[in-house]
């Protein structure tokens, strides 16, 4: 099939998916074209069979807001027309599913079937609002196939959106060969110099992902076990986190890292990854931890349970739970057995559920159905 691929470029767990199904699909003989602002950053060096084409948006002085939903509808008309595309699949509603509608009008309906995936705040935040509500119900209701990455998201998107047509739930899903908890090339005595025990939190630090509960969490674990942080990304909470972490005396044992490319080469450093979300359609960088060998204490919000199994791989508790989380990590961090066991069933639960090789199958069958539908 030839597929193009709408996406954000950058680190949030939409454009990761979306990258790594069009690596995979091009892995496996489709032909793949992504459509982005900029390049995916999960899109190294040449790939067979992958293209990459960018939306330029006009710079008018008289747009105030550069209308990029028509620039990018325009761009996927003239990759429809010269590639003869069989499908045109939108990761992430908010505009790309927008754009991608349009784009099929102005085609009249004679262009690629359309799909859209659900990610998570493209309904359960951002959609919700209601300068985006009727356009986002609207781009659902017209795709030829929706998808979403969770149960969770799927019942959220048809009850919140009052949605008739059905939605397919595909899980996200993680290379287990790349993210294999082995940490040769990770400099594990810069982060534990007196090996002490290594917490690990990823995300892009908004509101959402409740930083400031990592760090309540870090302080409760540190007051029983020698042990540090490591904070990988950035965004708007980082300054508060570290406000917190200086009020609590904890902020020489918390080392914020930036944003990384390669997060495979840190997650197997650490001895448990931290995700206590108030909202969380999946939770992508918890799954990849798993991959690693690294347990995962949280919160039980959203759909982190239909990737988390508590009391099993890791520990889910109520958003904002803080002294609970905490005793579940201090629990593991002083039971050897027990966290060796979580860890081998988190690496287990990637393997057999949640691996690539059985994920993106599931998207070519869907696509396939859509074509015949
Ligand atoms: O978590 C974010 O804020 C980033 C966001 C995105 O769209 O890039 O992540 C959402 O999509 C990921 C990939 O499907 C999911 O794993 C995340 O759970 C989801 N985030 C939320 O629902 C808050």
């Amino acid at each position: 099939m030839k597929i193009a691929i709408i996406c954000y470029p950058t680190h949030g767990g939409s454009g990761v998916v979306a990258t790594e199904l069009g690596v995979n699909l091009a892995k496996r003989g489709h032909e793949i074209h992504f459509i982005s602002y900029s390049s995916p950053f999960r899109l190294q060096g040449f790939q067979q069979n992958v293209y990459y084409h960018e939306v330029n948006v006009s710079a008018y002085p008289l747009f105030k807001y550069p209308p990029y939903d028509l620039s990018l509808a325009t761009k996927i008309i003239e990759i429809v027309r010269e590639y003869e595309l069989d499908i045109v699949h939108a990761h992430y509603a908010i505009p790309h599913a927008i754009s991608a509608y349009l784009a099929k009008q102005i085609l009249h309906g004679k262009g690629p079937k359309t799909i859209t995936t659900l990610h998570g705040t493209d309904i359960t935040l951002v959609g919700k609002d209601a300068s985006f509500y009727e356009a986002v119900k609207f781009s659902i209701e017209n795709s030829d196939g929706v998808t979403a990455v969770s149960k969770y998201l799927t019942d959220r998107t048809q009850k919140e959106f009052s949605i008739k047509n059905s939605i397919k739930t595909i899980y996200n899903f993680v290379d287990t060969n790349k993210f294999n908890g082995i940490v040769s090339n990770c400099d594990t005595r810069q982060f534990k110099p007196n090996n002490e025990k290594l917490l690990i939190h990823a995300s892009n630090f908004r509101k959402v992902k409740r930083l400031t509960d990592v760090i309540n969490i870090f302080a409760n674990v540190q007051k029983v076990v020698p042990s540090r942080l490591l904070l990988i990304g950035e965004g708007p909470e980082r300054q508060a986190a570290h406000d917190l972490a200086v009020e609590l005396g904890v902020h020489k044992d918390v080392l914020f890292l930036g944003t990384q490319d390669y997060i495979e080469n840190l997650l197997g450093c650490a001895d448990v990854f931290l995700l206590p979300s108030s909202e969380e359609s999946f939770g992508l960088a918890a799954l990849e931890a798993m991959s690693s060998e690294t347990p995962v204490v949280g919160s039980n919000a959203g759909g982190i349970p239909e990737v988390v199994d508590h009391n099993i791989n890791g520990f889910l508790h109520d958003v904002g739970d803080v002294k609970s989380m905490a005793d579940s990590v201090i629990d593991l961090l002083t039971n050897d057995g027990m966290l060796n066991d979580f860890k081998k069933e988190a690496r287990k639960a990637a393997v057999e559920k949640f691996d690539s090789h059985i994920v993106v199958p599931e998207y070519e069958k869907y696509y396939h159905d859509v074509l015949t539908f």
